[in-house]
Protein backbone atom coordinates (compact mmCIF):
# COMPACT_ATOMS: atom_id res chain seq x y z
CA UNK A 1 0.00 0.00 0.00
CA UNK A 2 1.02 3.71 -1.15
CA UNK A 3 0.15 6.83 -0.81
CA UNK A 4 -3.60 6.89 -1.81
CA UNK A 5 -3.55 8.93 -5.05
CA UNK A 6 -6.23 11.61 -5.90
CA UNK A 7 -9.53 10.36 -7.41
CA UNK A 8 -9.66 7.25 -5.21
CA UNK A 9 -12.86 6.07 -4.24
CA UNK A 10 -13.02 7.01 -0.54
CA UNK A 11 -13.60 3.96 2.00
CA UNK A 12 -16.80 5.13 4.11
CA UNK A 13 -15.48 3.59 7.51
CA UNK A 14 -18.49 1.90 9.11
CA UNK A 15 -20.48 3.96 11.70
CA UNK A 16 -19.83 3.12 15.35
CA UNK A 17 -22.77 3.37 17.99
CA UNK A 18 -21.46 6.11 20.96
CA UNK A 19 -20.15 9.53 20.95
CA UNK A 20 -17.82 10.81 19.08
CA UNK A 21 -14.39 12.25 20.43
CA UNK A 22 -12.02 10.78 22.76
CA UNK A 23 -12.57 12.17 26.41
CA UNK A 24 -14.85 9.34 26.71
CA UNK A 25 -15.52 7.75 30.46
CA UNK A 26 -16.01 3.92 31.13
CA UNK A 27 -18.57 4.38 34.30
CA UNK A 28 -18.19 1.58 37.40
CA UNK A 29 -21.41 0.49 37.93
CA UNK A 30 -22.36 -2.33 40.03
CA UNK A 31 -24.61 -3.58 43.12
CA UNK A 32 -24.16 -1.79 46.22
CA UNK A 33 -20.81 -3.24 48.43
CA UNK A 34 -19.37 -5.64 45.38
CA UNK A 35 -16.63 -3.49 45.50
CA UNK A 36 -17.12 -0.71 42.87
CA UNK A 37 -15.14 2.02 45.44
CA UNK A 38 -12.45 -0.40 46.54
CA UNK A 39 -11.66 -1.05 42.71
CA UNK A 40 -12.02 2.91 41.35
CA UNK A 41 -9.19 4.06 44.09
CA UNK A 42 -6.92 1.09 43.89
CA UNK A 43 -7.09 1.22 39.61
CA UNK A 44 -6.70 5.22 39.80
CA UNK A 45 -4.02 5.62 42.06
CA UNK A 46 -2.03 2.61 41.78
CA UNK A 47 -1.95 3.39 38.34
CA UNK A 48 -0.90 6.86 38.63
CA UNK A 49 2.00 5.46 41.02
CA UNK A 50 3.57 2.93 38.78
CA UNK A 51 3.47 4.86 36.14
CA UNK A 52 4.79 7.79 37.95
CA UNK A 53 2.04 10.18 37.01
CA UNK A 54 0.20 12.65 39.55
CA UNK A 55 -3.12 11.56 41.16
CA UNK A 56 -5.03 12.41 38.34
CA UNK A 57 -8.12 13.06 40.38
CA UNK A 58 -11.03 15.38 38.56
CA UNK A 59 -13.59 14.73 41.22
CA UNK A 60 -13.70 12.44 43.88
CA UNK A 61 -15.60 9.71 41.93
CA UNK A 62 -13.64 10.93 37.99
CA UNK A 63 -10.65 9.98 37.45
CA UNK A 64 -8.05 9.03 34.60
CA UNK A 65 -5.53 6.76 35.05
CA UNK A 66 -2.38 6.55 32.06
CA UNK A 67 -3.15 3.60 29.74
CA UNK A 68 -0.36 1.60 30.35
CA UNK A 69 1.99 0.66 27.11
CA UNK A 70 4.69 -0.89 26.47
CA UNK A 71 6.27 0.81 23.42
CA UNK A 72 5.35 3.94 25.25
CA UNK A 73 8.06 2.80 27.35
CA UNK A 74 10.41 2.19 24.51
CA UNK A 75 9.70 5.29 23.14
CA UNK A 76 10.55 6.80 26.01
CA UNK A 77 13.95 5.08 27.11
CA UNK A 78 14.74 5.70 23.62
CA UNK A 79 14.57 9.45 23.09
CA UNK A 80 14.68 10.02 26.70
CA UNK A 81 12.39 13.23 26.14
CA UNK A 82 12.16 15.87 28.84
CA UNK A 83 8.51 15.17 28.17
CA UNK A 84 6.45 12.05 28.68
CA UNK A 85 2.61 11.36 27.76
CA UNK A 86 0.87 9.00 27.59
CA UNK A 87 -2.54 8.59 27.11
CA UNK A 88 -5.29 8.08 29.52
CA UNK A 89 -8.50 6.09 30.12
CA UNK A 90 -11.38 8.42 32.36
CA UNK A 91 -13.23 5.99 34.44
CA UNK A 92 -16.21 7.29 36.72
CA UNK A 93 -17.26 5.65 40.44
CA UNK A 94 -21.02 5.04 40.34
CA UNK A 95 -23.40 4.65 43.40
CA UNK A 96 -24.79 1.10 43.64
CA UNK A 97 -27.90 0.03 41.44
CA UNK A 98 -30.45 -1.93 43.43
CA UNK A 99 -33.32 -3.46 42.00
CA UNK A 100 -35.96 -1.35 40.83
CA UNK A 101 -33.25 1.34 40.67
CA UNK A 102 -35.08 2.27 37.14
CA UNK A 103 -38.22 3.07 38.71
CA UNK A 104 -36.58 5.29 41.16
CA UNK A 105 -35.47 2.84 44.21
CA UNK A 106 -32.38 3.52 45.84
CA UNK A 107 -31.89 7.15 44.28
CA UNK A 108 -32.06 4.72 40.88
CA UNK A 109 -32.77 7.37 39.06
CA UNK A 110 -30.21 9.47 39.54
CA UNK A 111 -27.30 6.49 39.07
CA UNK A 112 -28.52 5.63 35.66
CA UNK A 113 -28.43 9.32 34.58
CA UNK A 114 -24.41 9.43 35.50
CA UNK A 115 -24.38 5.91 33.39
CA UNK A 116 -26.15 7.50 30.63
CA UNK A 117 -23.36 10.14 30.64
CA UNK A 118 -20.78 7.85 30.46
CA UNK A 119 -19.86 6.13 27.14
CA UNK A 120 -18.89 2.35 28.48
CA UNK A 121 -19.67 0.38 31.43
CA UNK A 122 -17.28 -2.05 33.70
CA UNK A 123 -19.84 -4.34 35.69
CA UNK A 124 -18.80 -5.32 38.50
CA UNK A 125 -20.18 -8.27 40.07
CA UNK A 126 -18.77 -10.25 43.47
CA UNK A 127 -18.08 -13.82 43.89
CA UNK A 128 -16.60 -12.97 47.26
CA UNK A 129 -17.48 -14.47 50.30
CA UNK A 130 -17.07 -12.00 53.75
CA UNK A 131 -20.01 -12.31 56.35
CA UNK A 132 -19.02 -8.86 57.62
CA UNK A 133 -20.15 -7.46 54.29
CA UNK A 134 -23.57 -7.46 53.45
CA UNK A 135 -24.98 -8.19 50.34
CA UNK A 136 -28.22 -5.97 49.36
CA UNK A 137 -30.28 -9.10 48.40
CA UNK A 138 -29.25 -11.80 51.05
CA UNK A 139 -26.11 -13.93 50.04
CA UNK A 140 -24.10 -13.92 47.39
CA UNK A 141 -24.89 -14.92 43.66
CA UNK A 142 -23.65 -13.39 40.82
CA UNK A 143 -25.98 -14.32 38.22
CA UNK A 144 -28.87 -12.97 39.81
CA UNK A 145 -26.65 -9.83 40.29
CA UNK A 146 -26.07 -9.65 36.56
CA UNK A 147 -29.69 -10.42 35.70
CA UNK A 148 -30.80 -7.29 38.69
CA UNK A 149 -28.27 -4.67 36.74
CA UNK A 150 -28.85 -5.42 32.80
CA UNK A 151 -32.66 -5.27 34.27
CA UNK A 152 -32.34 -2.07 35.74
CA UNK A 153 -30.43 -0.49 32.86
CA UNK A 154 -32.42 -2.09 29.86
CA UNK A 155 -35.64 -1.07 31.63
CA UNK A 156 -34.68 2.46 31.85
CA UNK A 157 -34.01 2.27 28.20
CA UNK A 158 -37.27 1.05 27.75
CA UNK A 159 -39.06 4.15 29.55
CA UNK A 160 -36.57 6.36 27.82
CA UNK A 161 -37.50 5.09 23.99
CA UNK A 162 -41.65 4.33 24.79
CA UNK A 163 -41.48 8.01 26.07
CA UNK A 164 -39.94 9.15 22.73
CA UNK A 165 -41.84 6.34 20.74
CA UNK A 166 -45.10 8.61 22.11
CA UNK A 167 -43.71 11.84 20.52
CA UNK A 168 -42.89 10.33 17.42
CA UNK A 169 -46.31 8.05 16.43
CA UNK A 170 -48.06 11.21 16.76
CA UNK A 171 -45.68 12.90 14.41
CA UNK A 172 -45.24 10.04 12.04
CA UNK A 173 -49.23 9.77 12.05
CA UNK A 174 -49.66 13.94 11.08
CA UNK A 175 -47.55 12.84 8.31
CA UNK A 176 -44.09 13.62 9.55
CA UNK A 177 -42.07 12.46 7.31
CA UNK A 178 -38.83 13.38 8.16
CA UNK A 179 -39.35 11.45 11.40
CA UNK A 180 -40.21 8.54 10.20
CA UNK A 181 -36.99 7.05 9.99
CA UNK A 182 -36.68 7.72 13.71
CA UNK A 183 -39.68 6.07 14.50
CA UNK A 184 -38.71 2.72 12.51
CA UNK A 185 -35.61 2.48 14.56
CA UNK A 186 -36.65 3.58 17.82
CA UNK A 187 -39.50 0.72 17.28
CA UNK A 188 -37.24 -1.89 16.67
CA UNK A 189 -35.09 -0.76 19.39
CA UNK A 190 -38.14 -1.27 21.70
CA UNK A 191 -38.69 -4.23 20.43
CA UNK A 192 -35.22 -5.70 21.36
CA UNK A 193 -35.27 -4.09 24.70
CA UNK A 194 -38.71 -5.89 25.55
CA UNK A 195 -37.19 -8.63 24.10
CA UNK A 196 -34.88 -8.85 27.17
CA UNK A 197 -31.95 -7.72 24.88
CA UNK A 198 -29.18 -4.85 25.22
CA UNK A 199 -28.89 -2.65 22.40
CA UNK A 200 -24.96 -3.39 22.15
CA UNK A 201 -25.96 -7.05 21.57
CA UNK A 202 -27.05 -6.51 17.91
CA UNK A 203 -25.44 -5.87 14.79
CA UNK A 204 -26.87 -2.58 13.80
CA UNK A 205 -26.81 -1.14 10.08
CA UNK A 206 -25.30 2.89 9.25
CA UNK A 207 -28.52 4.30 8.85
CA UNK A 208 -29.84 2.71 12.37
CA UNK A 209 -26.75 3.86 13.90
CA UNK A 210 -27.10 7.34 13.09
CA UNK A 211 -30.69 7.28 14.81
CA UNK A 212 -29.07 5.31 17.87
CA UNK A 213 -26.86 8.45 18.01
CA UNK A 214 -29.31 10.93 18.67
CA UNK A 215 -30.12 9.11 21.67
CA UNK A 216 -27.38 8.09 24.66
CA UNK A 217 -29.24 4.34 25.57
CA UNK A 218 -27.27 2.89 28.23
CA UNK A 219 -27.78 -0.93 27.14
CA UNK A 220 -25.51 0.02 23.34
CA UNK A 221 -22.45 0.80 25.73
CA UNK A 222 -19.98 -1.59 25.74
CA UNK A 223 -19.90 -3.34 28.57
CA UNK A 224 -17.30 -4.97 30.02
CA UNK A 225 -17.80 -7.84 33.67
CA UNK A 226 -15.42 -7.20 35.99
CA UNK A 227 -15.53 -10.06 38.48
CA UNK A 228 -14.09 -9.46 41.84
CA UNK A 229 -12.95 -12.52 43.80
CA UNK A 230 -11.59 -13.10 47.03
CA UNK A 231 -7.28 -13.12 46.96
CA UNK A 232 -7.17 -17.10 47.16
CA UNK A 233 -9.90 -17.57 44.66
CA UNK A 234 -8.00 -15.26 42.42
CA UNK A 235 -4.70 -16.81 43.28
CA UNK A 236 -5.63 -20.66 42.58
CA UNK A 237 -8.50 -19.06 39.94
CA UNK A 238 -10.85 -20.72 41.43
CA UNK A 239 -14.56 -20.17 42.33
CA UNK A 240 -17.64 -22.30 42.43
CA UNK A 241 -19.71 -19.37 40.56
CA UNK A 242 -17.47 -18.93 37.82
CA UNK A 243 -19.07 -21.82 35.69
CA UNK A 244 -22.35 -20.89 36.13
CA UNK A 245 -21.38 -16.73 35.32
CA UNK A 246 -20.18 -18.77 31.87
CA UNK A 247 -23.29 -20.68 31.48
CA UNK A 248 -25.37 -17.43 32.08
CA UNK A 249 -23.33 -14.81 29.72
CA UNK A 250 -23.15 -17.53 27.26
CA UNK A 251 -26.52 -18.09 26.70
CA UNK A 252 -27.40 -14.52 27.69
CA UNK A 253 -24.41 -11.88 26.63
CA UNK A 254 -22.14 -14.23 24.40
CA UNK A 255 -19.56 -11.53 23.07
CA UNK A 256 -19.44 -9.57 26.26
CA UNK A 257 -15.82 -9.39 27.57
CA UNK A 258 -15.11 -10.91 31.31
CA UNK A 259 -11.82 -9.78 33.03
CA UNK A 260 -11.79 -11.57 36.27
CA UNK A 261 -9.83 -9.40 39.68
CA UNK A 262 -9.43 -9.36 43.27
CA UNK A 263 -10.27 -5.59 44.31
CA UNK A 264 -8.30 -6.87 47.94
CA UNK A 265 -5.73 -8.64 46.22
CA UNK A 266 -5.01 -5.23 44.44
CA UNK A 267 -4.92 -2.94 47.08
CA UNK A 268 -2.52 -5.41 48.95
CA UNK A 269 -0.09 -5.07 46.09
CA UNK A 270 -0.71 -1.44 45.98
CA UNK A 271 0.49 -1.23 49.51
CA UNK A 272 3.46 -3.23 49.35
CA UNK A 273 6.96 -1.99 48.90
CA UNK A 274 8.37 -2.68 45.33
CA UNK A 275 10.85 -5.49 46.71
CA UNK A 276 8.14 -7.21 48.73
CA UNK A 277 5.54 -6.93 45.65
CA UNK A 278 8.26 -8.57 43.45
CA UNK A 279 8.70 -11.66 45.49
CA UNK A 280 5.55 -11.92 46.46
CA UNK A 281 3.81 -12.08 42.36
CA UNK A 282 7.09 -14.41 41.66
CA UNK A 283 5.86 -16.93 44.52
CA UNK A 284 2.15 -16.54 44.17
CA UNK A 285 2.87 -16.58 40.39
CA UNK A 286 -0.17 -13.85 40.15
CA UNK A 287 -0.83 -10.73 38.00
CA UNK A 288 -2.20 -7.99 38.89
CA UNK A 289 -5.31 -7.33 36.52
CA UNK A 290 -5.41 -3.87 36.42
CA UNK A 291 -3.49 -3.48 33.29
CA UNK A 292 -5.84 -5.61 31.39
CA UNK A 293 -8.50 -3.71 32.59
CA UNK A 294 -7.64 -0.64 31.76
CA UNK A 295 -6.45 -1.68 27.77
CA UNK A 296 -9.43 -3.50 27.47
CA UNK A 297 -11.75 -0.49 28.92
CA UNK A 298 -10.06 1.72 26.18
CA UNK A 299 -10.41 -0.77 23.24
CA UNK A 300 -14.02 -0.64 24.17
CA UNK A 301 -14.77 2.89 23.94
CA UNK A 302 -13.12 2.61 20.35
CA UNK A 303 -9.92 4.64 21.14
CA UNK A 304 -6.36 3.93 19.91
CA UNK A 305 -3.75 6.31 20.00
CA UNK A 306 -0.43 7.24 17.25
CA UNK A 307 2.63 8.28 18.79
CA UNK A 308 4.61 11.50 18.18
CA UNK A 309 8.25 11.21 19.46
CA UNK A 310 11.78 13.02 19.69
CA UNK A 311 14.04 14.66 21.97
CA UNK A 312 11.74 17.25 23.16
CA UNK A 313 8.52 15.06 23.59
CA UNK A 314 7.35 11.27 23.51
CA UNK A 315 3.34 11.33 23.56
CA UNK A 316 0.75 9.46 22.77
CA UNK A 317 -2.36 10.89 20.90
CA UNK A 318 -5.93 9.38 21.37
CA UNK A 319 -7.93 9.46 18.19
CA UNK A 320 -11.01 7.43 17.47
CA UNK A 321 -10.60 4.52 15.57
CA UNK A 322 -10.83 4.81 11.63
CA UNK A 323 -9.94 8.51 12.19
CA UNK A 324 -8.27 9.80 9.09
CA UNK A 325 -4.71 11.63 8.72
CA UNK A 326 -5.75 15.54 9.01
CA UNK A 327 -7.81 14.98 11.63
CA UNK A 328 -5.62 13.30 13.51
CA UNK A 329 -3.21 15.84 13.22
CA UNK A 330 -6.14 17.77 13.84
CA UNK A 331 -5.79 16.76 17.10
CA UNK A 332 -2.40 18.10 17.82
CA UNK A 333 -3.56 21.54 16.27
CA UNK A 334 -5.79 22.76 14.10
CA UNK A 335 -3.49 24.48 11.80
CA UNK A 336 -1.82 21.13 11.24
CA UNK A 337 -5.55 20.43 9.93
CA UNK A 338 -6.36 22.95 8.05
CA UNK A 339 -2.80 23.02 6.34
CA UNK A 340 -2.45 19.34 5.62
CA UNK A 341 -0.03 18.06 3.23
CA UNK A 342 1.32 14.79 4.31
CA UNK A 343 1.81 12.11 6.87
CA UNK A 344 5.21 10.70 7.49
CA UNK A 345 4.03 7.45 9.38
CA UNK A 346 5.86 4.43 10.62
CA UNK A 347 4.94 1.75 12.77
CA UNK A 348 5.82 1.50 15.95
CA UNK A 349 6.98 -2.75 15.35
CA UNK A 350 9.14 -1.25 12.12
CA UNK A 351 10.70 1.27 14.46
CA UNK A 352 11.37 -0.85 16.46
CA UNK A 353 12.67 -3.72 14.66
CA UNK A 354 14.80 -1.42 12.52
CA UNK A 355 16.47 -0.15 15.17
CA UNK A 356 16.33 3.82 14.00
CA UNK A 357 14.34 6.31 12.21
CA UNK A 358 17.31 6.30 9.62
CA UNK A 359 17.12 2.40 9.54
CA UNK A 360 13.34 2.38 9.01
CA UNK A 361 13.72 4.63 6.65
CA UNK A 362 16.34 2.54 4.64
CA UNK A 363 14.22 -0.07 4.59
CA UNK A 364 11.19 1.41 3.17
CA UNK A 365 9.42 1.36 6.66
CA UNK A 366 8.79 4.95 6.74
CA UNK A 367 5.81 6.02 4.51
CA UNK A 368 4.37 9.19 3.17
CA UNK A 369 0.52 9.31 3.59
CA UNK A 370 -2.14 11.37 2.35
CA UNK A 371 -5.60 12.67 3.65
CA UNK A 372 -7.03 9.58 3.40
CA UNK A 373 -4.99 7.45 5.27
CA UNK A 374 -6.12 5.79 8.20
CA UNK A 375 -4.65 6.23 11.51
CA UNK A 376 -3.35 3.18 13.23
CA UNK A 377 -2.61 2.41 16.67
CA UNK A 378 1.19 2.48 17.50
CA UNK A 379 1.63 4.43 14.30
CA UNK A 380 4.57 7.13 15.07
CA UNK A 381 3.61 10.42 12.98
CA UNK A 382 5.61 13.10 11.96
CA UNK A 383 3.11 15.55 9.96
CA UNK A 384 3.95 18.03 6.91
CA UNK A 385 1.76 20.93 6.94
CA UNK A 386 1.54 24.39 5.10
CA UNK A 387 1.23 27.08 8.10
CA UNK A 388 -0.88 29.55 6.45
CA UNK A 389 0.49 32.28 3.91
CA UNK A 390 2.06 29.78 1.76
CA UNK A 391 5.44 28.55 4.02
CA UNK A 392 5.65 25.13 4.39
CA UNK A 393 6.37 23.96 7.82
CA UNK A 394 6.85 20.99 9.36
CA UNK A 395 6.66 19.60 12.65
CA UNK A 396 6.27 16.84 15.08
N1 LIG B 1 -13.54 -9.53 51.38
C1 LIG B 1 -13.52 -8.59 50.46
N2 LIG B 1 -14.04 -7.40 50.75
C2 LIG B 1 -14.03 -6.45 49.79
C3 LIG B 1 -13.48 -6.65 48.50
N3 LIG B 1 -13.65 -5.53 47.77
C4 LIG B 1 -14.27 -4.66 48.59
N4 LIG B 1 -14.51 -5.21 49.81
C5 LIG B 1 -15.16 -4.61 50.97
O1 LIG B 1 -16.54 -4.49 50.70
C6 LIG B 1 -17.05 -3.27 51.24
C7 LIG B 1 -17.72 -2.50 50.14
O2 LIG B 1 -16.74 -2.15 49.21
P1 LIG B 1 -16.90 -0.90 48.26
O3 LIG B 1 -15.72 -0.87 47.38
O4 LIG B 1 -17.22 0.32 49.04
O5 LIG B 1 -18.19 -1.37 47.45
P2 LIG B 1 -19.18 -0.54 46.52
O6 LIG B 1 -20.39 -0.28 47.32
O7 LIG B 1 -19.46 -1.49 45.40
O8 LIG B 1 -18.48 0.69 46.08
C8 LIG B 1 -15.88 -2.55 51.85
O9 LIG B 1 -15.90 -2.78 53.25
C9 LIG B 1 -14.67 -3.21 51.20
O10 LIG B 1 -13.56 -3.20 52.06
C10 LIG B 1 -12.90 -7.93 48.22
O11 LIG B 1 -12.36 -8.19 47.13
N5 LIG B 1 -12.96 -8.85 49.24
MG1 LIG C 1 -19.10 2.72 46.23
Amino acid sequence: MGPKKKGDAEPKPPAIIGRVGTSLKMGIVGLPNVGKSTFFNVLTKSEAEASNFPFCTINPNESRVPVPDQRLQFLFDFWKPASKVPAFLNVVDIAGLVRGASEGTGLGNAFLSHIRECDGVFHVIRVFDDEEITHVDGEVNPVRDIETILDELRLKDIQYVEGRLDGLTRQVKGGDKAKKQEFEVLKKVSEVLNDGKHIRMLEWNDVEIEELNKHLLITAKPLIYLVNMSEKDYIRKKNKWLMKIKEYLDEHDKYAKVILFSGCLEYKLFEMADEEKKTFLEETKVESALEKIIVNGYKALNLIYFFTAGEDEVKAWPVQARTKAPQAAGKIHTDFEAGFIMAEVMHFDDFKEAGSESAAKASGKYRQQGKNYIVEDGDIIFFKFNAGAGLSGKKK
